[in-house]
């Protein structure tokens, strides 16, 4: 079974993050502007802080492709952190003749105080610096290979914003085409009424010193039937996409299709009847189920919501204790995002691209593209499924 793996590293303020992605098959072709194009989308967004002025991310390969193909080895990927020249002496990964100080006051919400417990560290920045969203630009740069491979397959991985805190989006995107543009809009919305009014409520709620959460929405278009397997829960497609986009940064919670509203609804109008004809062969007029069913995709768009919260740094802190006199202070103060909900629909994208790939690599394996190709085609003749 080929296993496709994707590693960062990196601290938030340290030098760069690296990225490493196995198992993709030899011959992929890559491009370097669309692997770019991402990483810059997922700076983007109304509600982004004063380090994204610092940042302008790229992904830059230092290992496994030679003239814009990969060879069949690990892929390797670097992003530098500007603003580590700001951090030298506190990031330094050497030590420095300075005196660093510590940081002693762990954000509720944050991963700070338990990390400390856990990894038996003095001073939060330890554990501040990993769990930073920083981290996902590592993410977005390793997902833009997984996307790569998916396009060879004819699959587009594609996302907007449904919702920034109570402000709903009325947009309902069933084709890839009614995405265009949804990159100019401030807050990645295709509701351009929505969009004013979550743009109002995240200035507003900055200058109450409030952050704020919301819901992205990623759909997938081009899907092959039969990825993952209902036959053991760790197949189950579902479940690897739910794990891997609930791990994003502050993500709380992942629903596929209609989600939590299907528990109100009658069985009779949750599921997607199937149909046959000759031009189409076995198709569905509903997707209430997302495009999956059983924890195998269908070949209807799989669609995927995920909701954040408000981010945990918060310019006016909430109470915490000094871990150092165990007496009540108010939380870290730093320079921080106050909402983050666009970036993380980009981020959403990469991990819905890699575990995607993934399943393709599972089911077809193959050590070289045209091999991979080949394999998905033999497959869909064999159901007498044509992509749509
Ligand atoms: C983050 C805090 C902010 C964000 C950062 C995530 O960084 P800083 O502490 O340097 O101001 O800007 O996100 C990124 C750097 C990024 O590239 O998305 C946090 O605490 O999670």
């Amino acid at each position: 079974m080929t296993l496709l793996r994707l590693i960062t590293a990196g601290e938030s303020h340290g030098p760069g993050l690296t990225t490493v992605v196995e198992g993709l098959p030899a011959g992929l072709e890559l491009d370097r502007d669309a692997l770019n194009a991402d990483m810059a989308r997922r700076q983007l967004g109304h509600g982004r802080g004063g380090r994204m002025k610092i940042e302008k991310d790229s992904a830059e390969v230092t290992a496994g492709v030679r003239h814009g193909r990969t060879m069949g080895g690990p892929v390797a990927l670097w992003v530098v952190n500007r603003d580590y020249q700001n951090w030298e002496e506190r990031m330094n990964p050497w030590p420095v003749e300075a005196e660093v100080g510590e940081v002693h006051l762990p954000r509720p919400g944050h991963a700070d105080l338990v990390g400390l417990w856990k990894f038996g560290h003095t001073d939060v920045r330890n554990v501040l610096e990993w769990a930073s969203a920083r981290e996902t630009a590592a993410r977005v740069a390793g997902g833009g290979l997984a996307k790569a491979f998916l396009r060879t397959l004819g699959v587009q991985v594609l996302s907007h914003v449904v919702q920034i805190g109570p402000i709903r989006s009325t947009a309902r995107p069933t084709r890839p085409e009614d995405f265009d543009g949804v990159d100019d809009d401030k807050v990645r919305s295709l509701d351009p009424e929505a969009s004013r009014a979550m743009v109002e409520h995240i200035n507003v709620q900055r200058k109450a010193n409030e952050s704020i959460g919301g819901i992205f929405e990623v759909r997938v278009f081009g899907l092959t039937p039969g990825l993952g397997s209902h036959v053991s829960w760790e197949e189950k497609l579902d479940g690897r996409l739910a794990q891997a986009v609930n791990s994003i940064q502050a993500v709380k919670g992942v629903a596929f299709g209609d989600g939590f509203d299907l528990a109100a609804a009658p069985g009779s109008q949750a599921h997607d009847e199937i149909f046959y004809d000759e031009a189409c062969g076995y198709y569905r007029e509903t997707n209430h189920a997302g495009g999956i069913e059983g924890g195998m995709s269908t070949g209807e768009p799989l669609i995927l919501q995920g909701a954040l919260k408000p981010i945990p740094t918060l310019t006016k802190p909430l109470r915490s204790v000094d871990i150092s006199s165990r007496e009540p202070a108010a939380a870290l103060r730093e320079r921080t995002d106050s909402s983050v909900v666009p970036a993380a629909g980009v981020v959403a994208e990469a991990m819905v691209a890699f575990v995607i790939a993934d399943a393709y690599r599972r089911k077809f394996g193959g050590d070289h593209i045209d091999d991979v190709v080949a394999a998905v085609r033999a497959y869909q003749e064999r159901i007498g499924w044509r992509p749509r």
